[in-house]
């Protein structure tokens, strides 16, 4: 097991490896900008080391700080935490050829997922089932046009380098195919340093249903059920759900079966999350993460798992501590992200956190950072916590989560807790019944109505 972990993130998730470092018995060592000395994971980390200037490519995307940190301090590994250098392949090589362990999947497993055509064919290869498109990348407009006949329009140019909804265009006829494949292509040239583009049929009305996966790096692997992210605003997750309230016993059986006989094929190693989008009674693969997720609490609360020990565990050779006959879901869980925005423009509103209190109470998780008088720093993202609910049922846990939104008090600064008020007594919301586009059009209804 390793004695020191490096956790390089900040925020709720710096704390939520923190806490499980403690749990195992690891000295952890934080690292900060200048902007988080008053950070309540530099706070409570058994070291701290400086790495640089508030923004983000000058500290926490900054590798040689974060190596200097670890030479510094003597840690053995580093937790990436989510976002940042979680998946970035150059950084988990560099790692290794230090001899600092990568709490995380292999630098070629990371750079296979990273390139959207390479997951796609390697999910495929694997038995896993993908949106019908083009076999690899699009050079050529005629050959376009054909495959783009043969699935069917409207069709999906999306950019092999994107991913999380960036590069893409939608062609809804023959006509608008080759000024999609153009603008598709520069844009991902610009943005990415790669222009390859791929086609997809455009599934209309799908919801966003993503498989957590857990290899041990030895051909062994189990999934840990589904997660619903359908509810979303320009591709950030606001709601997210497990299991899924469009999925019975045996569609989760059938999936979360697929994914780790595939996982185990590949010889994955740590914690990732496979990506469908789900049409018809149809999983359709888009996309592999290769990280832990801001939404794993849901899976921890139905399963009982803690990823974030299984992802040491694994790092550390032990393998995982379940097989997948161990693994059974219970009950119910929300996740709420609350961010500080104003919950109806969603414009980022940092500053000073003047009261706070947080809800509890059975089946009430709070995963957060801050603390009353902390003052969010306007350099990062602007999550503040994430309000996890857990009950018996669906119903149990709605009930829960309304008396929890109750309870909870974020003075000083916007937040979108009243999104959340009101989504829970929305009666499509209570019934399950949201695909990705329900919240974009439920926020435009309020804004016409206002
Ligand atoms: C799609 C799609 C429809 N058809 N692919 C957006 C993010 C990226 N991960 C994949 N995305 C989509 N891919 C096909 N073939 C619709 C989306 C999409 C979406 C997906 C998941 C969650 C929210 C979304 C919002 C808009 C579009």
């Amino acid at each position: 097991m390793f004695n020191k972990v490096l956790i390089a993130n900040r925020g709720e998730i710096a704390l939520r490896v923190l806490r499980a470092c403690k749990e195992l018995g690891i000295a952890t060592v934080a690292v900060h900008s200048t902007a988080d000395n008053a950070a309540m994971h530099v706070r409570l980390a058994d070291e701290s080391v400086c790495i640089g200037p508030p923004p983000a490519r000058d500290s926490y995307l900054n590798i040689p700080s974060i190596l200097a940190a670890c030479e510094i301090s003597g840690a053995d590994a580093v937790h990436p935490g989510y976002g940042f250098l979680s998946e970035n392949a150059r950084f988990a090589d560099i790692l290794d050829a230090h001899n600092i362990t990568f709490i995380g999947p292999t630098a070629d497993h990371i750079r296979i997922m990273g390139d959207k055509i390479e997951a796609k064919r390697t999910a495929q290869r694997l038995g896993i089932p993908v949106v019908p498109g083009s076999p690899g990348a699009v050079t050529d407009d005629d050959e376009a046009m054909r495959i783009a006949r043969d699935i069917g329009f409207p069709v999906l140019v999306k950019a092999s380098a994107g991913g999380g909804g960036r590069g893409m265009k939608v062609a809804h006829t023959a006509a608008d195919l080759s000024l999609a494949l153009a603008t598709a292509r520069s844009e991902a040239g610009a943005a990415f340093g790669d222009d390859a583009v791929y086609l997809e049929k455009y599934l209309g009305k799908p919801r966003h249903i993503e498989v957590q996966v857990f290899g041990d790096g030895m051909g062994k692997a189990v999934h840990l059920g589904e997660r619903d992210c359908s509810l979303q605003r320009r591709h950030q997750k606001v709601w997210e759900e497990a299991r899924s309230p469009a999925l019975d016993d045996e569609q989760r059986r059938r999936i979360g079966e697929i994914c780790a006989n595939a996982m185990a094929e590949l010889r994955y190693r740590g914690a990732g999350t496979i990506e469908f989008l789900y049409e018809n009674g149809e999983f359709y693969f888009i996309e592999m993460n290769t990280r832990l997720q801001v939404e794993h609490p849901v899976t921890e609360a139905i399963t009982g798992l803690d990823l974030v020990h299984e992802q040491i565990r694994v790092a550390a050779g032990l393998g995982l501590s379940v097989t997948q006959s161990d693994v059974q879901f219970s009950g119910h869980a929300i996740e709420c992200r609350i961010n500080a925005e104003d919950p109806r423009t969603f414009a980022p509103s940092p500053g000073q956190i003047s009261y706070y209190h947080a809800p509890g109470g059975l089946g009430v998780r709070v995963d957060s950072g801050v603390y009353q008088g902390y003052t969010i720093p306007p350099f990062y993202d602007s999550l503040i916590g994430k309000l996890i609910v857990h009950g018996r049922s669906r119903n149990e846990c709605l009930m829960r989560l309304r008396r929890a939104l109750d309870e909870i008090i974020v003075d000083g600064v916007k937040t979108t807790l009243p999104l959340f008020q009101d989504l829970v007594d929305n009666p499509d919301m209570q019934r399950g019944d949201y695909d990705i586009h329900w919240l974009e059009q439920y926020l435009a209804a309020a804004a016409k109505a206002a």
